[in-house]
């Protein structure tokens, strides 16, 4: 397939930005054989036509149903709350549209489920924006794995730490509301780290952990004081299927840490570090090198030959958050063209979904609690 493809997107805020600018960055950087029309953007606020006003949009609405009643809308990019995920994604696929679903993939495990039903009765395209997967450095990481530079995995350790809400006067946003996000970090920063510990180190069996709600009321943004229902940090320790162990922590109580993505895997041969916060580089520890020469290598991923890398800018010119985000449209735009499928896919997103949800009930039993299997 060549020519362009309509978007239809919905949320447009945070996300909203970071997904229009990657459509059509997308479209320019990588000249895929499918260009993103930026269609129609829809949210609840009238607000949304200054949105699509300033960020070239054709057309806005405030009712999603109009996006996906669109017959030149091919691709539904949702990025509002989790809540809305499930029924717009259904939707969306079963009027014949690809679907492209902000993390986490959906509430809990049973509305994902149906969310893979629906995609796989549909056979079009799906996936979830587990944005970091596309991080260049992520992405070598990955590769290394894959070439088999540490062998055998047997640690995984991760760290998602933020402090945006460490302040009481802070509001009940809808990430800290529980009927709209589900949960708390859980939702929220372990949702990158599982996956990216799905991508890197393998399936997650078995979990136990604990959680915290550190304020327990709260100011809502409309006025009113409510309870707090969901965790602001939870730590959680895991064994998997492959043998490897690992560890868990994700706060919004991290003083000083604003978006710290912090990941460590120890194997059989050597050793790789990430941390967001530095995010052209990957770290590398090789164990077969001659033990004088031994240390960690500092890697900076920028060379044309890094993953994503030729298509921005020269050696040395780092990229940053937003690419992520363009990385991952532009392997959607190729992936339509060739009708392939494009990681990770809504199974990925289940996947997920269903470690998340054991780390709930272990954070809530005090047990160890079994990962239910996504077949
Ligand atoms: C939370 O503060 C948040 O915005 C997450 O929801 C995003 O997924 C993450 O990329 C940045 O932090």
């Amino acid at each position: 397939m060549t020519g362009t493809v309509g978007i239809g997107m919905i949320g447009a805020r945070f996300m909203g930005k970071a997904h229009t600018n990657a459509w059509r960055q997308a479209s320019i950087f990588f000249d895929p054989p499918l260009k993103a029309r930026l269609r129609v953007v829809c949210a609840r606020s009238p607000r949304v036509h200054e949105f699509a006003r300033r960020w070239g949009w054709e057309k806005s609405t405030t009712d999603w149903r109009e996006v996906i009643e669109d017959p030149e809308v091919h691709i539904v990019d949702i990025c509002s709350p989790n809540n809305t995920h499930h029924d717009i994604a259904i939707a969306a696929l079963e009027a014949g549209k690809a679907v492209c679903c902000e993390k986490p993939l959906a509430m809990n495990s049973e509305e994902a489920r149906r969310m893979v039903e629906a995609a796989r009765r549909s056979g079009k395209l799906h996936t979830v924006w587990f944005n970091y997967r596309r991080v260049p450095a992520i992405a070598l990481a990955r590769q290394l794995i894959e070439e088999g530079r540490i062998g055998r995995v047997y640690h995984f350790r991760a760290l998602y730490l933020q402090d945006w809400t460490m302040d009481p006067a802070v509001p009940l946003v809808w990430r800290m509301d529980k009927q709209v996000a589900g949960s708390g970090v859980t939702g929220d920063l372990h949702s990158h780290i599982v996956d990216l510990s799905n991508y890197l180190a393998g399936e997650i069996e078995s979990v136990a952990g604990v959680s915290r709600i550190f304020v327990s009321e709260r100011e809502r943004p409309e006025g009113g004081r409510a309870r707090v229902e969901i965790e602001d940090a939870s730590v959680f320790l895991c064994q998997y299927a492959n043998g490897a162990i690992g560890h868990f922590e994700a706060t919004r109580f991290a003083n000083g840490r604003k978006n710290g993505n912090i990941f460590e895997i120890n194997g059989e041969y050597g050793s790789l570090y990430f941390n967001l916060e530095d995010m052209s580089r990957l770290w590398y520890f090789d164990s077969r090198e001659p033990k004088h020469i031994q240390g960690w290598k500092r890697i900076s991923v920028w060379e044309e030959v890094h993953p994503y890398m030729n298509r921005w800018w020269v050696p040395g010119c780092a990229i940053g958050y937003e690419h992520t985000f363009a990385n991952q449209a532009a392997d959607v735009l190729f992936a339509l063209a060739e009708g392939k499928p494009v990681p990770p896919t809504f199974e990925d997103g289940l996947k997920c979904q269903l470690v998340l949800d054991a780390v709930l009930e272990a954070c809530q039993t005090g047990q160890w609690v079994k990962v239910k299997k996504a077949e």
